[in-house]
C-alpha cells in the first residue's frame, strides 16, 4: 500500500495528465478516508463529503453510554436519511454536480434554495456527527488538539463547559461547534436549524472539527426535556481520534 502510494506520488510529479484524472477520481468517491490529495489540494479536502448517506460506523446500541439503539436507529435511518435524499433531489432540480463535494455547495449556499440550505446543512453535519462518535472513546483528546484547546479555552473542562453552554443555549433546533476560523484558531459557537460553520450565510464561519446535534429528535426518548443531560453524556462518546484527524488536517 505504502509503495503503491510513493510510485503514484512520482508519476504524479511527472504528469500533470493523470494529477487530473486522479484528483477527479477521489471527487467522484466523495471519501471522506481518502489517504492521497493533490499538492493543490488544502489538506482538509481528504474530509470531502459525498451526497450519498455513509454507512453508520458502529452499531445502533454500541453508543448506549450516551445515545439509546432506538434513538441512533431512527435519527439515521429517518433523520439522517431523508437530508441525504432530499439534498439529491435538491441538487438535481437546481443543476448541482454532485460528483463534487458537497462542502463547494455549502460555500455558497445563499446561491441556492432553503431545500438545499437545509437538506445540504442536514446531510453534511450528520456525515460528520456519526464519525464523530465511538464506542471506544478516549473521553479526552491529546497531542496538538489537547494542546490548542487548553491554550484558546484554558482547560479541556472549560472547554466542555463552554461548548456545552453553546448546546444549550441554542433556542430550539441547531447545532453546537467546534470550528478552526481563518485564523486556524480553536472557535465554540452555535447555528439554527441545519446550518454550519462552511456556510457563507452563517454567522460563524470556518472549518467544523467536531459538532453536536441538539435537535430534541437527537436525545428526547432517553432524555426527554433534558438537553443538559445529553449533553454531559455525549462527552463519553466523542471520537477524539477522528477530531484530531480533522484539526491537523486543516
Ligand atoms: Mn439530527
Amino acid at each position: 500500500m505504502e509503495k503503491n502510494k510513493s510510485t503514484r506520488r512520482s508519476f504524479l510529479s511527472t504528469s500533470a495528465k493523470a494529477t487530473l484524472a486522479i484528483t477527479a477520481g477521489i471527487g467522484a468517491s466523495g471519501s471522506m478516508n481518502g489517504t492521497w490529495a493533490s499538492p493543490n489540494t488544502p489538506h482538509h479536502r481528504r474530509f470531502d463529503t459525498g451526497f450519498k448517506q455513509e454507512p453508520l460506523p458502529y452499531a445502533y446500541n454500541d453508543l448506549e453510554k450516551a445515545i439509546d439503539a432506538m434513538t441512533m436507529e431512527i435519527h439515521y435511518t429517518k433523520h439522517a436519511a431523508a437530508y441525504a435524499t432530499n439534498v439529491q433531489d435538491a441538487a438535481k432540480a437546481e443543476g448541482v454536480d454532485t460528483n463534487k463535494p458537497l462542502e463547494d455547495v455549502l460555500a455558497k449556499i445563499s446561491k441556492y434554495s432553503a431545500k438545499l440550505r437545509n437538506n445540504g446543512g442536514g446531510h453534511y453535519n450528520h456525515e460528520l456527527f456519526w464519525k464523530s462518535m465511538s464506542p471506544n472513546s478516549s473521553e479526552k483528546p491529546s497531542g496538538k488538539l489537547l494542546a490548542a484547546i487548553e491554550s484558546g479555552f484554558n482547560s479541556f473542562d472549560a472547554f466542555k463547559t463552554q461548548f456545552g453552554d453553546a448546546g444549550k443555549n441554542r433556542f430550539g433546533s441547531g447545532w453546537a461547534w467546534l470550528f478552526l476560523d481563518g485564523d486556524k484558531k480553536l472557535r465554540i459557537g452555535s447555528t439554527p436549524n441545519q446550518d454550519n460553520p462552511l456556510m457563507d450565510v452563517s454567522d460563524i464561519k470556518g472549518f467544523p472539527v467536531l459538532g453536536l446535534d441538539v435537535w430534541e429528535h437527537a436525545y428526547y426518548l432517553r432524555y426527554q426535556n433534558k438537553r443538559p443531560d445529553y449533553i454531559a453524556n455525549w462527552w463519553k462518546v466523542v471520537n477524539w481520534d477522528f477530531v484530531q484527524k480533522r484539526f491537523e488536517a486543516a
